[in-house]
């Protein structure tokens, strides 16, 4: 009985014992980890496989509680607009105005410290957009949020200086200009890609590339962030897939059949994550290099190569011609606001030599 006793009492001691060991190094451990940012899982290096770079962005956004918000709750009866297609067969969301509450995204993506990579090609006589582009910029695309300018260019010196809110930086990147203009708009692809692999991967979680002859006219926000994005041309949003100008040689590498096709897409406008950039800006480029050395070039060059990575790695987010506008198209009623505008070019002075 004795012994018994003596036995139990030293097996209580040593799970005691066990148990005091125990909770001293998890509770450390948690200790360690309260000391743990968001932030940091995105500096990642190319080492990382993408699935842990996407299970990292999804850790980020679910950590993310947001403080007590007031606003009218979601009515699954009166759906805010129904002139328009707000969701993809693919479930992907299609943005347009009305449909998100601009509070609860800034709420939701200033507690993960986002950081936007803004990439634009200013090369050869483009370069005179780069100021309106940039000073509007600064009033409208992602306003109070993290964002590098990439600013690609074979003028360094024809850049401004420019005065930036806190928060946000730019680059000037020297690269080379292509003689012909078809070359320096396909190449943007090649371009950006390496700075994805070797630099962008590195600072920014998403990248969203845009052409230079544009103005931002009205907010553009984290409403448009996503893993995969992309625009709705302005003309093309009510037109049959026939009327769509894809490539339609079935030798190009930018093939697309009559009877295929979502949306016809904008070049001007893309974004994804940093990740997803790569992805895509290697596709299009391998696919405009596959049709060179068949001596081809595609019907409407980057654009055309785009639609066709579009084809069969669908958006994950759409964003309606509002994020693209040029008022040649005019005012149609179902376009509430212009955000993004094209400005007006005198094709042949800009594009010579
Ligand atoms: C369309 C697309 C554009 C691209 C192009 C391919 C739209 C609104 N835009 O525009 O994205 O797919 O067709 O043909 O659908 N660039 C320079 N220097 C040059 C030439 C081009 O910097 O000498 C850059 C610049 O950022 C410019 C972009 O490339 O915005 C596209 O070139 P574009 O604007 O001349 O092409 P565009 O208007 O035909």
């Amino acid at each position: 009985m004795e012994i018994r006793d003596t036995f139990s009492r030293r097996r209580c001691y040593i799970l005691a014992a066990f148990s005091f060991v125990f909770t001293f190094l998890f509770g450390w451990y948690g200790l360690k980890s309260s000391e743990w940012h968001p932030s940091i899982i995105f500096r990642c290096t190319v080492n990382n496989t993408s699935d842990d770079i996407r299970l990292s962005r999804l850790d980020l956004l679910s950590d993310v509680r947001l403080d007590r918000m007031v606003y009218a709750k979601p009515d699954v009866l009166q759906p805010p607009r129904t002139d328009v297609l707000t969701i993809t067969p693919w479930l992907a969301p299609i943005v347009w105005n009305g449909f998100y509450n601009r509070d609860i995204l800034n709420a939701q993506y200033h507690q993960a410290g986002v950081r936007i990579g803004l990439t634009v090609f200013a090369i050869k006589k483009y370069v005179i957009f780069i100021k309106d582009y940039i000073e509007t910029a600064e009033k409208f695309f992602m306003v109070g949020h993290k964002v590098n300018y990439y600013i690609f260019t074979d003028r360094p010196n024809d850049i401004p200086n420019f005065t930036l809110a806190e928060g946000r930086s730019l680059s000037v990147l020297e690269v080379p200009g292509y003689k012909r203009w078809q070359d320096v708009t396909m190449r943007r692809m090649q371009m950006i890609r390496d700075h994805t692999r070797d630099r962008f991967v590195n600072e920014v979680d998403y990248l969203v590339c845009i052409d230079v002859d544009m103005v931002f006219s009205e907010h553009i926000g984290v409403e448009i962030l996503g893993d995969v994005v992309g625009v709705i041309h302005p003309g093309f949003f009510g037109a049959s897939r026939k009327a769509y100008t894809h490539e339609r040689r079935p030798e190009s590498a930018g093939y697309i059949a009559v009877d295929e096709g979502d949306f016809y897409y904008t070049g001007c406008f893309f974004g994804g994550a940093v990740e997803d950039i790569y992805k895509l800006t290697n596709f299009t480029h391998h696919a405009m290099l596959a049709d060179k050395a068949k001596n081809m070039e595609a019907l409407w060059h980057d654009e055309s190569y785009l639609n066709k990575y579009f084809l069969s790695h669908k958006p994950t987010k759409v964003l309606s011609p509002e994020y693209a506008w040029n008022n040649y198209y005019g005012s149609p009623a179902v376009v509430k606001v212009k955000r993004l505008l094209h400005v007006d070019k005198d094709f042949k002075a800009v594009r010579s030599n």
